[in-house]
């Protein structure tokens, strides 16, 4: 049987809550800088987190509700620019820890390191974004937590396209039934399983709640904390109240042994 050798965790809304009140403003932020009367309501980010990426949301946010914009000569380079705003802002807040990481993160990964386990990332959100997070969150030493920061457009497909995490475990030099993905959203389990990947744990937030996690071993409010028990939307803790090494362990070996 394959053995677990590696976590793969998603960023944004599986570490940290980052949407509506990280990601949302600081386009808000961007577009307001740039003079646009563009408003991403909490509601209508929901919406748009439908297309992955800043860049491909924001184009996609010109093409189907029809904003105003000043004519541009280059649209790639207009947007691009917007994006290089709305990044600056959003690690500016990040640096102000104004978003921690979920209950639970820390914990397991710190678990899983002290167990010889490797870690990566798999994201559609920028590295810097990703630097930001993790310098505030935890401390520059987490950024050698991982062997891989696979993020944005290091691809040329973001999710629910595969490849961040063919990318990932490429450059890990791991296959898929050594790995478990992390993810939060039905984009992120597409992209995992799409890789190969069967144990994909989903911990949900407000805007994925609803979503169809098919593909996945286990779906959660969260990975949880010992004074703070997780609850299960579908799969089972098998008697735990939060999720350890252990119940990592025991999903990866239920879904390699199918
Ligand atoms: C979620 C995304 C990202 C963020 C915005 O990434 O789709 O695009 O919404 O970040 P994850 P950028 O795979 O971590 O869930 O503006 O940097 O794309
Ligand atoms: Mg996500």
């Amino acid at each position: 049987m394959d053995q677990l050798e590696a976590l793969l965790f998603d960023v944004d809304g599986t570490l940290a809550d980052t949407e509506r009140d990280g990601h949302r403003a600081a386009f808000n932020r961007a577009f307001a800088e740039a003079g646009l009367d563009w408003n991403w309501s909490v509601e209508l980010y929901g919406d748009l987190l439908a297309v992955t990426g800043g860049k491909e949301r924001i184009r996609h946010f010109m093409e189907e509700y029809s904003p105003a914009w000043p004519p541009q000569d280059d649209l790639p380079s207009f947007i691009a620019g917007l994006h290089k705003r709305k990044t600056h802002f959003y690690t500016e807040a990040m640096r102000q820890g104004e978003i921690p990481l979920r209950p639970g993160v820390r914990r397991l990964m710190e678990e899983a390191r002290a167990a010889g386990l490797r870690l990566g990332i798999a994201t559609t959100t920028t590295p810097e974004n990703v630097t930001a997070l993790l310098t505030c969150s935890i401390g520059p030493e987490a950024l050698n937590w991982f062997d891989v920061i696979a993020a944005g457009d290091v691809v040329p497909a973001k999710k629910p396209a595969p490849d961040i995490y063919t990318y990932a475990m490429d450059r890990m030099g791991l296959g898929p039934a050594s790995c478990v993905a992390f993810e939060d959203s039905a984009h992120g389990v597409a992209s995992a399983a799409g890789a190969g990947i069967d144990t994909i744990v989903v911990t949900v937030n407000d805007y994925t709640r609803d979503q169809d996690f098919s593909g996945a071993s286990v779906v959660l409010d969260g990975l949880g904390e010992p004074d703070a028990p997780c609850a299960p939307l579908s799969g089972e803790l098998v008697g735990r109240e939060f999720v350890d090494l252990a119940l990592v362990r025991h999903w990866h070996e239920r879904a390699v042994s199918r």
